[in-house]
């Protein structure tokens, strides 16, 4: 199987229920830039200070504070391979990743994209109920979303690397899907 991943797509399509699960079984090291920047939010670091209101309003943290991040994560990684959840999210971050990845002489083997219609997408988020889960918000994730995030599945698929998933069904049918793919 594949072991090192990128789990793209829109809010709300699974990328972090997905990841967990595939993570779990497979020991492969979740890094999902949502969740440590909610850590830092929680912890009420300076970084998490400054990450809050973006992710509030539906916007993007700044590339390079998400950079710092990621770069001491991956640096410290081991084990049998990673999957970046939420993680590049724009162009400058994929671009950014490429260095890091050739410095650690890991290169990246897939990506999955999770594809996922709206009107699912928003409907799933208002049942999370996360503080940046409500309509107005959500509305404004997918504008961010199509502007920010979506040129990245040009980017891999010239690369020859995106592997489109379709993320309707249940959890369970899904990561099957999912490691068919990526067998
Ligand atoms: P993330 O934490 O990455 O979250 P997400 O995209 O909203 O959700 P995801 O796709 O992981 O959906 P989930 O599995 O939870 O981002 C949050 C914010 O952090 C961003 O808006 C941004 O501000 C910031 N951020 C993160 N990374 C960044 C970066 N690289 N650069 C800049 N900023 C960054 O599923 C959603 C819901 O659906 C859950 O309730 C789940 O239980 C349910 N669900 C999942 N699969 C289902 C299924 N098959 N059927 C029914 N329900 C399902």
């Amino acid at each position: 199987m594949k072991t090192r991943l990128l789990f793209l797509g829109p809010p709300g399509a699974g990328k972090g229920t997905q990841a967990a699960l595939l993570c779990e079984s497979s020991g492969m090291k979740h890094l999902s830039t949502g969740d440590l920047l909610r850590g830092e939010v929680a912890a009420g670091t300076e970084l998490g200070k400054e990450a809050e209101a973006l992710m509030n309003r539906g916007e993007l943290v700044s590339d390079a504070l998400v950079l710092a991040i990621v770069e001491s994560q991956m640096k410290s990684l081991g084990g049998p391979g990673w999957l970046l959840d939420g993680f590049p999210r724009t162009v400058p971050q994929a671009e950014a990743l490429e260095p890091l990845l050739a410095e650690l002489q890991q290169p990246i083997e897939a990506v999955i994209l999770l594809e996922l219609d709206d009107a699912v997408l928003i409907e799933r988020l208002l049942g999370r109920g996360r503080a940046d889960d409500n309509e107005a918000v959500i509305r404004n994730r997918l504008v961010v979303y199509r502007e920010k995030t979506a040129p990245l599945i040009k980017f891999y698929r010239d690369k020859g690397l995106l592997i489109s998933v379709p993320a309707h069904g249940s959890v369970e049918a899904i990561t099957q899907q999912i490691r068919e793919v990526l067998s």
